[in-house]
């Protein structure tokens, strides 16, 4: 049985989906892989399923019915990790802006001692971001910045969805009780971690925007989390956690 899965979230990602499987196989020989896909339109499980023959132990799937966020999504896919052994669970987007070879790293940091590790483009205060519109590279620094703020978090990037947790993380952070879908999701991931004093790490990384496929982000999950940060912050103040 292998310790290190990487779960990767799919809507429509026909387009990359091929090249990241191929991709995390090639990465380290006992990395397993778990993509969960949302009944994508564009037949993206469809190449899993087809790249199970090739990969048949290591390369595996979780379908869901219909489109339902990213956070819930996640929180399947830890529950299926943590049905099974493995020690380091890792998220990663599927549109290769997170690099998939820095997986190598959060991963190491969870083995010698961090509880969590963040894949991190703006730690130190510098901006390790490509390809993004300059008013969406400020919106996420000072997004980031406003949780830090809001929350009182020491963590520069709040809002990362790449990360290693470690397997006893997930088992005491609760997180069937996170309802958020999109980046607030990612921010009360980091807030539980974060108020249990579990070790947390920034690795820094570099983030490049997608070159293929299109963005999932909506107003919808942004005013999600511009209200989920206060939201989280007064739950915390009255002991709701
Ligand atoms: N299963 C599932 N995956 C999703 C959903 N929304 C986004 N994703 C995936 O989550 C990752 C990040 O989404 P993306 O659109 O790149 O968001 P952005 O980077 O914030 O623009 C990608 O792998 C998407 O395919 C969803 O509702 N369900
Ligand atoms: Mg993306």
């Amino acid at each position: 049985m292998s310790e290190k899965i990487v779960i990767i979230p799919t809507y429509n990602e026909i387009e990359n989906i091929e090249r990241m499987v191929e991709t995390v196989m090639l990465l380290q020989p006992s990395l397993h892989l778990l993509v969960v896909d949302d009944n994508s339109p564009d037949g993206t499980a469809g190449v899993v399923e087809k790249l199970q023959s090739k990969y048949s132990d290591r390369l595996h799937i979780l379908n869901r019915t219909e489109k339902n966020g990213l956070g819930t999504a996640y929180i399947a896919g830890f529950h299926w990790c943590l049905e099974r052994d493995y020690k380091y669970i890792c998220e990663m987007d599927c549109d290769f802006s997170h690099n998939p070879k820095d997986l190598n790293q959060l991963i190491e940091q969870c083995e010698n001692g961090s509880d969590m590790s963040i894949g991190s483009r703006y730690v130190g205060g510098v901006v390790n971001v490509v390809n993004w519109p300059m008013g969406r590279v400020l919106m996420s620094f000072y997004a980031s910045k406003y949780v830090r703020i809001v929350t009182g978090m020491k963590i520069y990037d709040t809002t990362a969805g790449f990360v290693c947790y470690k397997r006893e993380t997930l088992d005491s952070i609760g997180i069937d009780d996170i309802k958020f879908k999109g980046y607030a999701f990612q921010i009360e991931m980091k807030f539980r971690t974060w108020r249990k004093k579990l070790k947390i790490t920034e690795v820094p990384i570099i983030f490049t925007d997608r070159t293929l496929g299109t963005s999932k982000m909506s107003t919808h999950i942004f005013r999600e989390a511009l209200f989920g940060v206060i939201e989280l912050k007064l739950k915390s103040i009255f002991g709701k956690f």
